[in-house]
């Protein structure tokens, strides 16, 4: 008799579980958590295996609603993406966004899940924080009075986001999992001081820096290429235009196990002269999986196909 939540791997992910399990931990519930193998939005044998194992399931922040429909027991589908109503009797689906509701009243799948079962806590800011960023105190007062509530100034709950999100960056699955329990049974003032997250976030430093020592300037745009197992290339890129300044950044990291990752990010104010949609929409013509918005494209591919991504956006920019 256990419920099973599966999770993402980012902080909004951890914090919507947190956030459930405290009202099952509340109704005298026993539960177990789970997040896919980090990067990919697909459930794994370890998963399948524990949903056979569930009496019911609770899927949060994952845009995974193809995968939902697949489950065959008791699902509660709580999420903030974009996606599909499902319409089946075994599921329970919940997200205002996809209801019409606006980003600013539901920024994070945390905040949904506070706003359905009336569990609020600095954990609901959390997870806003890591999705929309610094952000959500203009959209909202209650972000900020959570955190006071609890003794933590916005500063601290930022470094919680990053302290967090550093167990997929160093794609340590099984940090990400156990992290859900740790933030229930410690004071957010003691998470700060978590030796295994400061540990990880400190080789993610080192790591980035590592990746920063290979600018090169290839005409109109900055060239970073490393070789890394962490997921480190939107921080490399991040740094590269917002602290170092370049205008027009391109990364590459050539070693993230079998694939290769792209990503590539412009000043806002360049959103004029370089079409990045444009970009986007030539990759995924060429079958690749590529994503992103007006300023930023991330795509990651099987290694042999990386020169051919680059060529495509080389010869675009
Ligand atoms: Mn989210």
């Amino acid at each position: 008799m256990t419920t099973l939540i599966i999770h993402h791997w980012d902080t909004d992910g951890i914090t919507s579980a947190s956030l459930v399990a405290l009202v099952l931990d509340y109704l005298g519930e026993s539960w177990k958590n789970i997040t896919p193998p980090i990067g990919r939005f697909e459930f794994d044998e370890r998963i399948w295996k524990e949903i056979d194992r569930a009496t019911d399931v609770f899927v949060v922040d994952l845009n995974v609603p193809e995968l939902v429909e697949r489950i065959d027991r008791k699902v509660t589908f709580i999420d903030h993406h974009i996606q599909p109503k499902i319409e089946k009797p075994n599921v329970e689906h919940i997200n205002p966004i996809i209801e019409g509701k606006s980003e600013k009243d539901y920024p994070s799948a945390s905040w949904v899940v506070s706003d359905h079962f009336s569990v609020w806590s600095y954990l609901s800011t959390l997870g806003a924080i890591g999705d929309v960023g610094r952000r959500v105190f203009d959209w909202s007062r209650k972000a900020m009075v959570l955190l006071a509530e609890f003794g933590l100034r916005k500063e601290d709950a930022m470094k919680l986001v990053s302290l967090l999100d550093s167990n997929y960056i160093v794609m340590d699955r099984e940090g990400v999992e156990d992290a859900v329990q740790t933030i229930l049974s410690s004071e957010p003032k003691e998470l700060l001081e978590n030796k295994r997250w400061l540990k990880n976030m400190s080789i993610i430093e080192r790591e980035i820096w590592r990746a920063l020592n290979n600018v090169e300037n290839a005409g109109r745009f900055t060239k970073i290429e490393f070789s890394s197992d962490f997921n480190i290339i939107s921080k490399v890129v991040r740094k590269a235009v917002w602290v170092m300044g370049y205008d027009v950044v391109l990364a590459v990291n050539r070693g993230f196990g079998g694939n290769g990752q792209i990503y590539l990010r412009i000043k806002p104010e360049l959103a004029e002269d370089v079409n990045v949609p444009a970009i986007i929409k030539m990759l995924k013509l060429r079958g690749f999986n590529a994503g992103g918005k007006k300023d930023v494209l991330g795509l990651i591919c099987p290694r042999e196909r990386i020169d051919e991504a680059l060529g495509i956006i080389e010869g675009m920019l």
